[in-house]
């Protein structure tokens, strides 16, 4: 099956639910499909977004009921946008498609955004879908601490330290205090 998402940018979903920049503005662990788990509407296109910043994985749960028509599908990959020209397979590369009654297993990507696209076709309206997501952190992964300074990790606050060396300071040791003469 090929789907092709030409020229269907993010921004074009109004009602696109998302958890940006996490623990800071949003705690939302979870997300579910409208209205779950009564039947979600029909002619549905509808986005999810988890952008966890300094997140080496996202992994997705889905819970029971996992109730989706063959004729209507839940897209998953990563990424801040989605792909113009995707190719679903179960399994390939960083895009996922499921339908049926059968909950994915867990599903871990490696990136720092992950999307999640429900379709529904205009008939057969199933019990849809809930899913709780964690993210595996590492506030020193963009190595924020300078001049040979070293990062001390806070996961559970998702920020960090640095412990400068002896002639800098300041919170990424930005700051130089020792003069240093060089013979010329
Ligand atoms: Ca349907």
């Amino acid at each position: 099956m090929k789907i092709c998402f030409r020229s269907l940018s993010t921004d074009a979903f109004s009602d696109a639910e998302r958890c940006f920049n996490w623990p800071n503005d949003c705690s939302t662990a979870s997300f579910f499909s409208p209205n779950f788990p009564e039947p979600y509407p029909s002619q549905l296109r509808k986005l999810y977004q988890i952008f966890v910043p300094t997140a080496t994985a996202i992994t997705l749960v889905f819970n029971s009921p996992f109730e989706v028509e063959e004729k209507d599908t839940v897209f998953i990959g990563a990424g801040f946008q989605l792909p113009e020209d995707l190719e679903i397979s179960s399994a390939i590369g960083d895009s996922f498609s499921f339908s049926g009654n059968q909950a994915p297993v867990s599903l871990t990507l490696e990136s720092d955004v992950v999307w999640i696209l429900f379709e529904t076709d205009s008939s057969s309206e199933l019990r849809g879908w809930f899913v709780q997501w964690s993210a595996t952190t590492n506030p020193c992964v963009w190595e924020p601490c300078l001049n040979g300074g070293v990062c001390i990790p806070n996961f559970q606050a998702n920020t960090y330290s640095c412990t400068c060396t002896s002639c800098f300071f300041g919170e990424r040791c930005e700051f130089g205090k020792c003069f240093f003469f060089i013979a010329l």
